[in-house]
């Protein structure tokens, strides 16, 4: 698990139970845990728990080995299980996922939706099943002197069958999705599922954005609260975190413009943080400011969401000036303006509050809208005479159900294959293969959401809540 974690970035199922643990613990017990430790230590908090979960861990596994291993004997030949055990859980990442070109144990990056976790967990257990299979049968004793032919024998035919377990288990889905991706990444132009952080827009009201001293910098959580709390970043950082790709896009966005971006953001839960405060029965409200004096507020409602976080990591990096240094709000579904970066006080109160965009004829609700987007001014010809275009599509919460292209102007509606989104709070990625001759066409691109929903083709500019209207577009279609 430690090679897996290190070396290619494999979740290890310790970790998991650590992040169980710690939920189940929950966040004010592992903050008072921080708190009790002596200066320093704190940031150790993390670590600390996590070697106590490693420790029952082990002492648990041990404690199933000794139990399992006189089975195991009586059951034929221990060493041999153990390896075809092994096996089990190694060949699938080392050979069959590389093989379905998708990096070592699944991990090419433009695969992280796809978790072959529970594809290895099967292939293991079907390598000891198989190998308990192989072996049983035989009256313990009379094999004492196993000739090596035997085991040779043995430990191919358990090769075998968890090859062909693991195949027959990840076949059908890793074709799919396999096919799917080969596609996708053929389509030049098209926007990777996640931005790299120096291609994600930046929108800020500032000249000069400040440039906060992370030793220097807390949040304060207090107004309609029972315990007004202060964080400095280590107390951040000591926190059980969530990192998940989310899409945050600007209300002043236009049709088929650039001002949206998906992240892998890292950060706490506002919730966690909200439950050590202890919000107050009247508090219905946030208010948000930040180190360049701009504010801006968000319902209760929208804080309590899972997806909505102080985030201190982008894309696995600290946070970029920019974006924000040392830590800013995520609050999916709602546009950018409300992602407060720079983010230094967080006020409960029990009305609204007119932010910083409000005052000036801005959305206070700012429901992210959907949209749609084709990336591609000139089409992709493939060998066999296919072309083909792309693009993202967005409803903020809402999800995305099809999206559809028009050649004749919406007249009649083709469908498009649609990429797993890489979870609820993203873009997905959208695709159409044409079969049409070298030309120009007029591409236009709708999206429908979950429930039928047609997304809009009245315009309207992005002041005061968001353009509505299709994105249309001349593309190339080479010969
Ligand atoms: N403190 C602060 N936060 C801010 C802003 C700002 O000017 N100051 N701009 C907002 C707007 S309008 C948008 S669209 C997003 C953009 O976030 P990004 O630059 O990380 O893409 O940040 C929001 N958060
Ligand atoms: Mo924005």
């Amino acid at each position: 698990m430690l090679v897996g974690r290190v070396f290619l970035a494999v979740v290890s199922p310790v970790e998991l139970a650590f992040e169980g643990v710690a939920r189940l613990l929950g966040v004010p017990w592992v903050f008072n845990l921080v708190h009790a430790l002596p200066g320093g230590l704190d940031r150790l908090a993390k670590p600390m728990l996590f070697g106590l979960v490693l420790v029952v861990w082990t002492g648990v596994a041990w404690w199933l080995a000794r139990r399992a291993w006189p089975w195991l004997r009586r059951a034929g030949r221990p060493l041999l299980v153990t390896v075809a055990t092994v096996l089990g859980a190694v060949v699938p990442g080392l050979i069959l996922l590389p093989a379905q070109g998708l990096g070592w144990f699944g991990t090419a990056p433009a695969n992280l939706a796809w978790d072959p976790l529970p594809l290895h967990g099967l292939a293991a257990l079907s390598g000891l099943l198989f190998g308990l299979v192989a072996t049983g049968g035989r009256p313990s004793g009379v094999h004492s002197g196993t000739s090596r032919r035997d085991a040779l024998s043995l430990l191919v035919r358990s090769f075998v069958g968890i090859v062909a377990a693991a195949g027959v288990a990840g076949r059908w889905s890793v074709a799919l999705a396999q096919q799917a991706l080969e596609l996708f990444r053929r389509v030049v132009g098209l926007s990777p599922r996640i931005t790299p952080t120096p291609d994600h827009y930046v929108v800020s009201k500032n000249l000069f954005d400040p440039s906060v001293d992370e030793g220097g910098w807390s949040l304060r959580l207090h107004g309609l609260v029972d315990t007004p709390i202060e964080l400095r970043m280590s107390d951040l950082q000591a926190l059980p975190s969530v990192t998940r790709p989310s899409t945050l896009t600007c209300v002043s966005n236009q049709v088929g413009g650039d001002l949206i971006g998906t992240s892998e953001w890292t950060g706490v839960r506002l919730a966690d943080l909200l439950a050590m405060a202890g919000p107050r029965a009247d508090a219905n409200e946030l208010l948000l400011r930040a180190a360049d004096n701009y504010s801006d507020s968000f319902p209760l409602e929208a804080a309590l969401r899972e997806g909505t976080i102080v985030a201190y990591l982008q894309n696995g990096e600290p946070l970029t000036r920019a974006h924000g240094f040392p830590a800013r709000v995520l609050v999916p579904g709602i546009y950018g303006m409300k992602n407060v970066k720079w983010v230094v006080e967080i006020e409960l109160t029990d009305e609204d509050h007119q932010g910083y965009w409000q005052t000036r004829g801005w959305s206070d609700v700012a429901t992210v809208k959907t949209m749609s987007r084709i990336d591609t001014d000139t089409a992709t010809r493939l060998d066999d005479g296919r072309a083909l275009v792309g693009g993202i599509a967005f409803a903020g919460l809402r999800r995305i159900e099809a999206v559809e292209v028009s050649l004749d102007d919406g007249a009649s509606w083709l469908p498009t294959q649609l990429e797993s989104a890489p979870n609820q709070l993203s873009w997905v990625r959208w695709l159409a293969v044409l079969e049409v001759p070298a030309s120009q066409v007029e591409l236009t691109v709708r999206a429908v959401e979950i429930g039928g929903v047609v997304q809009t083709d009245v315009r309207s500019r992005p002041l005061p809540d968001g353009a509505d209207g299709l994105h249309r577009m001349r593309v190339n279609l080479p010969g």
